[in-house]
């Protein structure tokens, strides 16, 4: 479905991640794809699992979404090798961790800020200097998470990033539409990776959450993977601005 194009996808951390489960479902739908990777203890592992998993090698990239100098330098290299981007995909969250342990209002000007640094505007800052390789139209793809719409125990000052996020969506989708570029975010069920391990009550809440949804079931990777290459494909050329839910019916109960 995606013979042809080629993509760039922000944020896995190891094969847990849902960005991960992304890169492996469009690699299988034959398309060309480069990752990158935050720190450089994950990139050993990194290759040996696309070594593994993909059926096209990647190109890997060391790039820390703070750093605009980095980022553009990953566009040069992708010019260079791609010649052209048709998709990015946007994985990328964080908070201190107090911050999503204590009470909302107990955030500190610092935790915001670096949560809104961080979770924000590093969909801004790696969409802007894409634009010059996505002269044919394009997909961008982000992660967010009911918290940004509904209060979720311990998200804390993560739901009013992804409140944010899903605002930058519905902008960006705005200023790029006459470009044909989509701008989405899947806003998938609680599932078990690196950035959700470790939070208080974790395994209880899947529990709760499992028994809650219509489909009585808790998020496979595979469904996140397989909805973001819905939206890489031109099968949803005409959605754009969207958040697509992606939790087993969840979000529509009323308790
Ligand atoms: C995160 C915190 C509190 C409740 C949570 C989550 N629930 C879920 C998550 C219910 C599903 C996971 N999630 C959707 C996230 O966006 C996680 C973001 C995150 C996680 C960490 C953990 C380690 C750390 N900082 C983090 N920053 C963001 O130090």
């Amino acid at each position: 479905m995606l013979q042809g194009k080629k993509g760039i996808v922000f944020g896995v951390a190891n094969h847990r991640s849902l960005a991960w489960f992304i890169t492996k479902a469009l690699s299988k739908a034959g398309a060309k794809l480069a990752i990158t990777y935050q720190d450089k203890r994950f990139e050993q592992k990194l290759k040996k699992l696309a070594d593994e998993e993909l059926p096209i090698p990647p190109l890997t990239f060391l790039c820390d979404i703070r750093d605009d100098n980095r980022i553009e330098e990953v566009y040069r290299q992708l010019q260079d090798s791609f010649g052209g981007l048709d998709f990015i995909i946007h994985s990328i969250a964080f908070a201190a961790k107090e911050d999503l342990e204590g009470r909302f209002i107990q955030t500190s000007r610092s935790g915001f800020l670096l949560a809104m640094e961080v979770s924000v505007y590093s969909l801004s800052a790696i969409v802007r200097p894409a634009l010059p390789l996505m002269e044919k139209g394009g997909s961008i793809v982000t992660l967010s998470y009911l918290g940004g719409q509904r209060v979720v125990p311990h998200y804390n000052v993560m739901g009013v990033a992804k409140a944010a996020l899903e605002s930058s969506v519905r902008y960006l989708a705005a200023d790029l539409g006459e470009k044909n570029i989509r701008v989405n975010a899947l806003s998938p069920g609680p599932f078990n990776t690196l950035s959700a391990r470790g939070i208080k009550g974790f395994t209880g809440f899947l529990g709760h959450f499992q028994g809650k949804t219509p489909l009585q079931r808790n998020i496979e990777g595979e469904d996140v993977g397989n909805t973001a290459l819905f939206l890489c494909s031109d099968l949803s050329k005409g959605i754009t601005g969207e958040t697509i839910y992606v939790d087993a019916g969840y979000h529509i109960m009323g308790s």
